[in-house]
């Protein structure tokens, strides 16, 4: 059995084409005006849809987002060739303390080393120049030499495409289209590339992982068992939503109904999507090119738990190299994220968070081990009751 087959899923995570809601926002002049009823059935269905399933799993896959597919193919390979640079190359560029914007190959999770390298590169106020108090500024590599550009190309496509899914929120919601413009015009986001090299047990100590993967303990318990490295631990990401390219390697995983399920991205030709179409009703995205979108916390908060954020982690392989790329859509730091007077629970389940103050928060305990780490459930108000679980 391979590695691949092990960590599959039942491929219930929702595929959607939303090119048809795509080519209506572009058509709409004032946002302000949107009315949710006067959609065409295909529109309607497809806003069901996410909106179902940002409710009943907190993540589901997009096709036919708009991002040009030689972008995407241009932006993995320079993501390769940069993790591919010596380690002492790639440490010029390492973040710190005091700037969280560069190379690392040292974050926790859950107060546990991650089995993973990275390089995250942000926008301060809305664009990707400039510094900010909180988060410092974006350090390039000087190989590849096309990276900066064709990251900061990926970069802002990322924005339009996460601004066009915060209009779509909106909707789902039954608000205006531009409900939310404001908390984001001056957004913090960043975009995060992650390398999982194969994992190698420590000499004299040979781990069967197949029968780590696969036994129940490990598929059933929220945290990983004591000695079980992780890709990354369980968390949940901390903005608005994550707009997460994933490569054909598995090894995401996410928490449901009491256990972890893999969630393969359409990217990979084992997933349930491929055998879908037909010469009668053909698939109408290329693939390789499909993203998976993770409510975060804010979204959570803001939905007051109609939304919620999943918890997700992500394996180890013994094998093989695995590339993903998440795209944090966060809103501006001097935002406070409170529930929405029209979401389905009247009585607000969250106290309003300062956006800035829980992100500076969260990158001190990504830095290093600082004991209990920042989560919204510290801002649960008296009457709240207990955090929700996807069930
Ligand atoms: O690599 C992935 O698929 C997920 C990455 C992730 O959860 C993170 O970087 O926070």
């Amino acid at each position: 059995m391979t590695h691949e087959e092990l960590t599959e899923d039942v491929g219930q995570v929702p595929v959607i084409d939303i090119g048809v809601l795509l080519k209506l926002l572009r058509t709409i002049d004032e946002p302000s005006h949107f009315d949710r009823a006067l959609l065409n059935p295909q529109e309607a269905a497809c806003l069901t849809q996410i909106a179902d399933s940002y409710a009943k799993w907190g993540h589901f896959h997009i096709v036919n987002h708009g991002v040009p597919e030689d972008l995407i193919q241009a932006f993995r390979e320079h993501t390769t060739s940069f993790f591919d640079l010596p380690v002492e190359e790639k440490k010029f560029i390492k973040r710190n303390a005091s700037n969280s914007r560069g190379y690392f190959n040292d974050e926790f999770t859950k107060q546990k080393a991650d089995w993973k390298e990275g390089i995250d590169i942000g926008a301060q106020d809305g664009s990707l120049e400039g510094t900010s108090e909180i988060d410092g500024f974006n350090q390039w590599p000087a190989n590849p030499a096309a990276f900066r550009p064709t990251v900061t190309e990926y970069f802002e496509a990322m924005v339009t495409l996460s601004k066009r899914l915060l209009q779509l929120v909106a909707a789902t919601l039954d608000l205006p289209l531009d409900s939310f413009a404001s908390i984001v015009e001056a957004h913090t986001s960043y975009l995060r590339l992650n390398h999982y090299p194969p994992f190698t047990p420590p000499a004299g100590q040979p781990v069967d992982l197949a029968a780590v993967l696969l036994s129940e303990e490990f598929c059933t318990s929220l945290a990983a068992p004591p000695g079980v490295i992780m890709g990354i631990e369980r968390h949940t990401d901390a903005g608005l939503f994550t707009i997460l390219m994933q490569d054909t390697v598995s090894g995401l995983q996410v928490w449901k109904g009491g256990r972890w399920h893999a969630v393969i991205s359409p990217n990979n030709a084992t997933h349930p999507y491929h055998s879908q179409g037909s010469a009668e009703t053909p698939l109408t995205a290329p693939m390789a090119t499909a993203f998976t979108i993770n409510v975060g916390d804010m979204l959570q908060v803001i939905s007051n738990d109609k939304y919620v954020a999943p918890l997700h982690r992500v394996v180890v392989n013994p094998s093989l190299h695995r590339y993903s790329a998440p795209f944090f859509f966060n809103p501006a730091y001097a935002s406070d994220c409170a529930p929405l007077d029209s979401t389905h629970n009247a009585t607000p389940c969250y106290h309003p968070v300062n956006w800035g103050a829980f992100r500076r928060a969260r990158f001190e305990g990504d830095f290093a081990d600082k004991g209990v780490e920042t989560q919204i459930s510290g801002f649960r108000t008296s009457t709240a009751g207990p955090p929700p679980i996807l069930e």
